[in-house]
């Protein structure tokens, strides 16, 4: 087993990390930017070193310095948690150069997944239902306008480099296509640097389903359920729940089922989850695969017991998973509602600042994640996300009365939050109903 592990991230990640390495006995360090200097994390962790300004590019972007940071503390493996280096092969291989373990998968596996395209014509050779599309990735607009002609409309032009809805135009007609196309390949350039496209059949107001799972080095692969996060708003989660109120015991196993077929077909080592479309008709799509840890982890860890950041360890460590399928169950019903710095009422706009008092919610089945503390001062320089909170009941019903409760219980003195948004969706008729697609948010603000 690691003796440190080095933590390359921040806020409420790296203190979850940081944890589970103390659950398992293992010395951790804390990076941090310049304006991070006050983070819990910093304070949490065994040791802490500085690794430039705010601007991430300069520090928790910056491969280099996270490298030597581990090497002066003789860490032996990093956790990257999500965004920042999470999915960058570069940093793996950089890693591997300084003999120091990256928790997650290999580069080749990020690399072949963070490519949506190529990861769907993988998908298609490994039989696992994708969107119907293109198979070939498209450079021409005339190409692309050819495959959906044949398709019918409307079609999702989509960048392979893409991600949080950049790069990507649902096009209704196919007067539109050329122009649609070229917007979302030029948007994908500025981007990503990357002009490779495909295109698929649009799927109207569907629900987003994703299914997690973990693989070891010696080929064992497990699922632990779906998580229903069908709850957003610009491409950014809101409320993740799991199991999703709409799946069956049926449907999970097969659901369950495609997903570890879609893992092997990479050799997937870690935690990573498969993310799928379904439509009204109950009908399951491939989309994209994620090779990290994911902000929603939690819901999945509530109902099966898990922890999900431990076994990211132990199998990065060599480990084999000591757990059979048979013996993952999915107890109870699990909701996740992020509390951003923000204000509703000025569309969502991001809103730092001191918090000047702070009473946390409590009690059986509610967790907290969470980096913030009375005193601190967000800094502008990051997501305005700054906690969690995830409930446990027996059953839906039980989870959402706890999260009203713990919402109203929240106190954040001194700057906005979505907070009482977050108390009205648990009072939504549609929410309550389970059968809220991904258009939920926006119908209802519109
Ligand atoms: C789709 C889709 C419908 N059909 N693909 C959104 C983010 C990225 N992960 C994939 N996304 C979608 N892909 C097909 N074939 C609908 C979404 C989608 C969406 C699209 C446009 C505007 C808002 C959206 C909200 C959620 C999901």
């Amino acid at each position: 087993m690691f003796k440190k592990i080095l933590i390359a991230n921040r806020g409420e990640i790296a203190v979850r990390i940081i944890r589970a390495c103390k659950n398992l006995r293992i010395k951790t360090v804390a990076v941090y930017s310049e304006v991070d200097k006050n983070s819990l994390h910093t304070e949490l962790a065994d040791e802490k070193i500085c690794i430039g300004p705010a601007n991430p590019r300069e520090s928790y972007l910056d491969m280099n310095k996270i490298v030597s940071a581990a090497l002066i503390t003789k860490a032996d493996a990093i956790h990257p948690g999500f965004g920042f280096l999470s999915e960058s092969s570069n940093f793996v291989e950089l890693c591997k150069k300084d003999n120091i373990r990256f928790i997650g998968p290999d580069s080749e596996v990020i690399d072949s997944m963070g490519n949506k395209s190529k990861a769907r014509n993988t998908m298609i050779e490994a039989n696992v239902a994708v969107v119907p599309g293109s198979k070939e990735p498209i450079y021409k607009s005339e190409v692309g306008k050819i495959i959906a002609d044949e398709m019918g409309y409307p079609v999702i032009v989509k960048a392979s480099s893409g991600g949080g809805g950049k790069g990507m135009r649902i096009v209704e007609d196919e007067r539109d296509f050329h122009k649609l196309f070229s917007l979302a390949q030029t948007e994908s350039m500025n981007a990503f640097n990357d002009d490779t496209m495909y295109v698929e059949k649009y799927i109207k107001n569907p629900k987003h389903i994703e299914v997690q799972i973990l693989g070891d080095s010696y080929g064992n692969i497990i699922h632990l359920g779906e998580r229903d996060c069908s709850i957003q708003r610009n491409h950014q989660k809101m409320i993740e729940e799991s199991p999703s109120p709409v799946i069956d015991e049926m449907t999970r196993e097969k659901l369950g089922q495609e997903a570890i077929k879609a893992a092997k077909a990479v050799n997937y080592e870690n935690a990573g989850t498969i993310e799928f479309l379904m439509d009204k008709d109950f009908n399951f799509y491939f989309i994209e695969m994620n090779t990290r840890i994911q902000v929603e982890h939690p819901v999945t860890e509530m109902v099966t017991g898990i922890d999900l950041i431990k076994e990211q360890i132990k199998i990065a460590a060599g480990e084999k998973i000591s757990l059979n399928q048979k013996d993952i169950k999915v107890k109870g019903h699990s909701i996740e509602c992020r509390i951003n710095a923000e204000n509703p009422a000025n569309n969502f706009l991001p809103c730092p600042g001191e918090i000047t008092y702070l009473h946390l919610p409590g009690g059986n089945g509610v967790r907290i994640d969470t980096a913030i503390y009375s005193g601190y001062k967000l800094p502008m320089n990051y997501d305005s996300m700054i906690g969690k909170i995830i409930v446990h009941g027996v059953d839906r019903k039980e989870a959402i009365e706890k999260m009203k409760t713990a919402l109203d219980e929240l106190v954040i003195g001194g700057i906005e939050t979505n907070a009482n948004f977050q108390y009205s969706l648990m009072n939504n008729l549609t929410y309550l109903s389970g059968k809220a697609n991904t258009g939920f948010i926006e119908e209802l603000l519109s």
